[in-house]
């Protein structure tokens, strides 16, 4: 039998053919955390049949994002999966197949249990995404405990098919188109806002202000701006939606400001110009892994529209006031809207991060079973 993702989908009466998985979820701050966790959860158990435990430490900021998750629950059950509030004293019989999410680090006493099965569970450490080149040397990496008889492996997310892939939904296209009722709303091409409150948005406001903007400004806070934005821009706050309808959300904006891995990412997958507010960092590194995403994402643009881009998306994430470092961006608007969808295009042709990770786990598993 040959090791491929379909080998762990389970027909409907064999549920057990399919492993069980615990994934642990720290919430270092926002939603980006327990977003790319609860994304990959749902994913895993709806279209690859995996039996989840999601165990999170923050149940507020999960339900942000997931309204019906009741943060004062310490055990619910919600779309299939099984969320777990984090306890440095969890007694839990470990899954087959363990993640952790961004080296978050399990409860000793469940690694211990990990040790301790006959079957050891395969042991993953799910990193941030970067489009940066090491991600291919270091994807599918082992890395043995200190102590324990216990292998972690690397899984890197990327944008290569050496690395760990993109999170993609198999309805992808479908979820991402606008309703009959955004039509309307995609006529009057406003401007998602989800970015930090440093973002210069003023000055981009101000450059799509301009005459020769093929945009009107009205721009849709999903999150909040610290500086003021000139009169002249309609702004309205608006409130968050379930991730389940983010997509949807997206897809009736023609231009798309997001932050962070997964907003980031769901922004791609709407095929629509963007502007990416990377996660800052105190050391730069942020800079040099937008450059790195950059170099990926303008392949096969015309060489203005190019340095218009980069030039727009340094100065955003330099928190550059400049709107005149804009203003050749928002000109561009149309031509970036078709490298957009030309870039999606390029995505799709990769596998997506489940099946490469159901795959991982497959191959992993072989030697144990053969
Ligand atoms: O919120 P973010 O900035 O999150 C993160 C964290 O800060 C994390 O620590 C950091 O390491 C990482 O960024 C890089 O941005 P992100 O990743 O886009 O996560 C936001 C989530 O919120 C995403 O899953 C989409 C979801 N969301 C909704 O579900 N509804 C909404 O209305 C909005 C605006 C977002």
């Amino acid at each position: 039998m040959q090791n491929t993702p379909q080998n762990f989908v389970p027909r409907s009466d064999d549920a057990q053919a399919a492993p069980s998985l615990d994934l642990f979820c720290r919430v270092v701050d926002n939603y980006g955390d327990i977003g790319v966790c609860w994304r990959l959860a749902r994913q895993l158990s709806a279209e690859f049949g995996w039996r989840v435990r999601l165990i999170a430490d923050d149940l507020r900021a999960f339900q942000w994002i997931a309204p019906d998750i009741a943060p004062s629950l310490p055990e619910q059950r919600l779309a299939g999966i099984d969320v777990l509030l984090w306890s440095d004293n969890l007694n839990l019989q470990p899954a087959d197949v363990v993640i952790e999410a961004f080296a978050c680090d399990p409860p000793a006493n469940y690694v211990r249990a990990m040790s301790n099965k006959a079957i050891k569970p395969i042991w993953i450490n799910l990193e941030y995404l970067s489009a940066e080149a090491w991600v291919d040397g270091v994807h599918g990496l082992p890395s043995p405990h200190r102590q324990l008889p216990l292998l972690k492996h690397f899984f890197v997310p990327g944008f290569t098919e050496q690395s760990g892939g993109l999170i993609r939904e198999r309805d992808i296209s479908v979820v991402a188109q606008p309703s009959a009722d955004d039509t309307v709303s995609t006529a009057t091409q406003r401007v998602f806002v989800f970015a930090y409150p440093h973002a210069p948005i003023a000055a981009l406001a101000r450059a799509l202000d301009g005459e020769s903007s093929s945009l009107s400004p009205q721009f849709d806070l999903a999150s909040p701006v610290a500086a003021a934005l000139p009169e002249s821009i309609q702004v309205k706050p608006i409130s968050p939606v379930p991730q389940t309808k983010f997509d949807a959300l997206l897809a009736r904006y023609a231009l798309l400001i997001v932050r962070g891995e997964d907003s980031f990412l769901r922004a791609q997958w709407a095929s629509k110009p963007m502007l990416w507010h990377i996660y800052p960092t105190d050391d730069g590194a942020h800079i040099v892994k937008l450059n790195a995403w950059l170099d990926r994402y303008c392949v096969g643009m015309d060489a203005p529209t190019e340095r218009a881009y980069r030039r727009a998306s340094l100065a955003f994430n330099q928190s550059d006031a400049d709107s005149a470092k804009y203003v050749d961006f928002v000109q561009r608007l149309p031509v970036l809207a078709q490298h957009a969808i030309h870039w999606r295009r390029t995505l799709l042709l990769q596998d997506d991060l489940a099946t490469r990770l159901v795959r991982f786990v497959c191959l992993a598993e072989k030697p144990k079973i053969g």
